[in-house]
């Protein structure tokens, strides 16, 4: 309008045109419709997202771009706006609309996409038809017209037989004939879940977790909104155990309670090794398609909380708003590198069970990011800020904040069927400097795992660390043969420190964090370090451990946990923490941790199996023991 105002001694345009009322009128229309044409067709571009952006309000598209097929790249990263700064948990941060990224090398993208081209032959997409992004969801769509019959191909789907076939051994193994010893020590362990399920089914189904002083359900601010950890948790357990009428009480309840539209804070984290680790298990064991869909539906509702300017999500995410945001006590804003680096194996699968690529090109940018930045001494820091991408404090530690990022960088190069070389460098390069700088020897002979604070050691092993005798093992096997008896020893000698944590206190239980030092040996110092609450790590290292070598102290050093379990931690209704080790007549917390079904139980009935149940051959356990295939078949073409 301001620019058909007559000026003072300036005919307006349709005069100076010498136009009169009715050409003026027409004229009027005729460029309106023009100025709205011209406007629409910015958003009809091939990349109208900038536009969209410009004109549209930041929360608008953010829901809609959530589960974009992009992934964010460095030269998004840099166009960003910095109004996208970190915020702490209050106020959240609002999720940053991301979208494929043109600039984004070639390679890079034809990279991703082949890592999510697991499924091998199927095809994902009908010939001739585009790709639309909807609800996080790719789904094939005729590209003009009525769609031919050979448009109308069947959408992709997982072959679940082929996948079957592809085993080399039966999951559950072949049972052949063996000592009656370690039979029973199996069913003393089964009956432990057993009666851990009971009771959690009692008196906590469809709660998170069981308390089982005051028999009641425990539900927590972990999981946004959602309930049921213990059953999801403990799915696969109860289903290698053959509890088959306990494993379909908890498939009826996945079936008819299990609520995924939730609005709470959940920690990405934390849904993804639990939930969505332990839905792929339940599928991949079972075949059953309702773990499969929910454990899609909630991958897709993680996906916002990669939207930020490095692609490096954010810790905690609000499931029904998408808005997600960084820990309160995580330095600066920062991402904890144990978090976003624990999402590699699950995602894969995602993309594999959707035959959408977006989940692995998530964790494939992470990794990219990852390698760019610069090591202080080859080493991970643990807090990585999601908004520059840079580390923001040097703590380096195997244990909390950290392990399962190192456990993930091996089983990933396991998972892909050992073709991901670039996942094993990272593992070996890794372990090469936490070996240099971070292992020691104490005056007592014991090999432990030390924390780094910019260079200085904190000699202190928290029982997390302990996950890592396994770890080691695991990689051993396949370094080379000049290292291979090196990492067998050094695994060898972390899981004795970590039993002797266990041998040293009066429970035969460890502590939450033991150390070494002003004469002290892997005992805890401080009260507030000497709890036990049914964590696994320990047992899994032997569990690895006796695959690795057949060392029957391995099953010994099992054995005395379960004992030690019997007496310290069950009570009346179930299974309990306790929060002092060093004490005989310890007070328990009033906790059955999900993990410990899902991971503690799991591991020791493994302990006292043979070697073709859920064989290392055909499966990775996840961080929270959930196992999921390596793929024999598909992975062929993989992330190379
Ligand atoms: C589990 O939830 C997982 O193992 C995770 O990686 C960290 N530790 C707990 C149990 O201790």
């Amino acid at each position: 309008m301001v620019l058909l105002r007559k000026l003072p001694g300036m005919p307006g345009w349709p005069a100076a045109l010498g136009l009169r009322l009715p050409q003026k009128f027409l004229f009027l229309l005729f460029l309106s419709g023009l100025l709205t044409l011209c406007f629409g067709a910015l958003f009809l571009l091939p990349d109208s997202s900038r536009f969209k952006r410009l004109f549209l309000p930041r929360r608008a598209t953010a829901s809609a771009s959530s589960s974009s097929s992009s992934s964010a790249s460095s030269s998004s990263a840099s166009s960003s706006s910095t109004r996208d700064t970190d915020l702490p948990r209050s106020p959240p941060a609002a999720a940053e609309p991301r979208h494929a990224s043109p600039a984004a090398p070639r390679r890079l993208r034809e990279k991703l996409r082949t890592a999510a081209r697991m499924a091998g032959p199927p095809a994902h997409t009908a010939p001739g038809s585009r790709q639309q992004v909807q609800g996080g969801e790719r789904r094939a769509e005729p590209a003009t017209g009525a769609p031919s019959a050979r448009e109308t191909r069947a959408p992709y789907r997982f072959d679940y037989e082929r996948f079957r076939r592809s085993l080399r051994h039966p999951v559950r193994g072949r049972r052949p004939g063996e000592d009656p010893e370690t039979r029973a020590r199996r069913m003393k362990v089964k009956e432990m879940m057993k009666f851990a399920w009971d009771n959690y089914k009692q008196y906590a189904l469809g709660k998170n977790e069981l308390r089982p002083l005051t028999k009641n359900g425990h539900i927590g601010n972990m999981f946004g909104g959602l309930r049921g950890a213990t059953v999801v948790d403990a799915l696969d357990t109860l289903y290698i155990m053959e509890l088959e009428e306990e494993f379909q009480e908890a498939k009826k309840w996945v079936e008819k309670s299990f609520d995924l539209n939730v609005n709470g804070e959940a920690s990405l984290f934390e849904v993804n090794i639990r939930y969505i680790g332990g839905l792929l298990a339940a599928y991949y064991l079972t075949g059953e398609e309702v773990f499969k869909s929910k454990a899609l539906e909630l991958g897709e509702k993680l996906l916002p909380a990669f939207n930020t300017p490095t692609g490096i999500p954010r810790g905690v995410i609000n499931l029904g708003s998408g808005m997600s945001w960084s820990w309160g006590w995580a330095s600066a804003g920062s991402s904890i590198l144990a978090e976003f680096g624990t999402l590699h194996l699950e995602f894969l699968h995602l993309s594999e069970l959707s035959g959408n690529p977006v989940f692995a090109e998530k964790v494939m940018n992470i990794r990219k990011v990852l390698n760019r930045v610069e090591k202080p001494q080859g080493l991970y820091p643990n807090f990585l800020s999601p908004v520059t991408g840079n580390w923001v404090q040097h703590h380096v530690s195997i244990g909390g904040l950290g392990d399962s990022f190192y456990e993930y960088l091996i089983k990933s190069w396991l998972m892909s069927d050992k073709k991901d070389s670039e996942a094993k460098k990272m593992y070996d390069d890794a372990l090469e400097a936490i070996e240099k700088h971070l292992v020691k020897k104490s005056a007592g002979g014991l090999t432990y795992i030390a924390e780094w604070r910019g260079g200085i050691l904190d000699h202190k092993m928290g029982h997390l660390a302990c996950f890592s005798g396994g770890m080691i093992a695991l990689g051993a096997e396949h370094a080379g043969e000049e290292r291979k008896q090196h990492y067998v020893d050094l695994a060898a000698e972390i899981t004795n420190t970590c039993h002797e944590s266990y041998a040293r206190s009066d429970t035969k239980l460890g502590p939450e964090a033991f150390r070494f030092d002003a004469g002290t040996e892997a005992m805890a110092t401080r009260l507030s370090e000497r709890y036990y609450i049914l964590r696994p790590e320990v047992v899994e290292s032997y569990m690895y451990m006796w695959r690795l070598t057949h060392d029957p102290k391995y099953r010994q050093w099992g054995w005395e946990v379960v004992k030690a379990l019997e007496k310290h931690c069950r009570v009346e209704a179930g299974f309990s923490g306790i929060r002092d080790v060093y004490t005989t007549t310890p007070t328990h917390d009033n906790m059955q941790q999900s993990f410990f079904l899902a991971e503690t139980l799991k591991y020791l009935y493994l302990l006292f199996c043979e070697d073709d149940v859920l064989s290392l051959d055909d499966w990775v356990f996840n961080t929270e023991a959930h196992p999921l295939p390596v793929n024999h078949t598909n992975f062929k073409a993989s992330v190379q």
